[in-house]
């Protein structure tokens, strides 16, 4: 039995929601709300020490990183293969998911926190936002996260070095047009856990309202964006789990912050 604990807006469990979509395979939800510090709960810090989601049980066995769940859910569930079986388009596949880990995923937390969830966080009022910051452990979604995130709820897109995760985007949405000039997919002429690495990232700005205008000069990533998406997994491990209030939020807040945004990557 395949168990995930996870949250509607997460990037890093969308991508293995998606593999488990992918394979096939049945799965129960634990919903872990991370805009509230449920993910805090000591309980569920047994499981995940980081705090984080997600965290996948099978039949007892805690495997936490959501890269490795995928490499793990690949191992125990062959068919569909998403690792290629060249060794070069192996290695280049994890060229793609080692990128994803340091780089792509700490900019996408911050921007996402710049964009939209510091606006939900304050919701929480002066003392609950204290404690949810606070509450963040020292080696969390960075070694950097819990000082970092507080910059960017108390500050927004006046935290120090506000410029540099925005502009590492960029770089990697123009790293994907070069790489998709020579193959169909990320690593070659199959769909790979490159792509599913990557695939949120590109989500996540689309649910932004701001995908068009990274995109527009980068036809061949809003070629591969589309085919991502008519995938039948996709809005399963999406968009789905992403209650309605949370992806209006992510809509209205992302929309707003693009003259922030644009101001930023101009300025990078
Ligand atoms: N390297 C971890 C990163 C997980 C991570 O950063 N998860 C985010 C959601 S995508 C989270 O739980 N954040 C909690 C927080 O910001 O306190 C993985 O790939 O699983």
């Amino acid at each position: 039995m395949f168990e995930l604990y996870h949250h509607g807006s997460s990037v890093c469990a969308a991508k293995v929601r998606l593999v488990l979509g992918e394979k096939g395979l049945d799965w129960t939800g634990h919903y872990v709300d991370i805009l509230k510090g449920e993910q805090f709960d000591p309980v569920y810090m047994k499981l995940n020490p980081k705090a984080v989601v997600p965290t996948l049980v099978h039949d007892g066995l805690v495997v936490t990183e959501s890269t490795v769940i995928c490499e793990y859910l690949d191992d125990v569930a062959l068919t569909p293969a998403l690792r290629p079986s060249a060794a070069a388009e192996r290695a280049a596949m994890r060229l793609w998911t080692k990128a994803v880990d340091e780089d792509m995923h700490p900019a996408c937390a911050e921007i996402t926190f710049a964009c939209c969830h510091r606006h939900i966080v304050h919701r929480l009022g002066p003392d609950g936002v204290k404690q949810f910051l606070d509450s963040t452990p020292a080696q969390s979604v960075t070694p950097q996260w819990h000082a970092r995130k507080k910059e960017i709820v108390m500050s927004g897109f006046d935290a120090p070095d506000i410029a540099r995760p925005f502009a590492l985007y960029d770089r990697y949405l123009q790293k994907m047009e070069d790489t998709l000039a020579n193959s169909r997919w990320l690593t070659g002429d199959t769909f790979s856990l490159a792509d599913v690495g990557m695939a949120p990232y590109l989500n996540r700005l689309d649910m932004l309202g701001m995908l068009s205008q990274w995109t527009r000069r980068r036809p061949r990533v809003t070629d591969w964006f589309a085919r991502v998406k008519s995938r039948p997994t996709f809005n399963p491990a999406f968009l789905e789990w992403c209650p309605p209030d949370l992806t209006a939020d992510l809509k209205t807040y992302g929309t707003q912050s693009w003259p922030d945004v644009q101001r930023v990557l101009q300025a990078a």
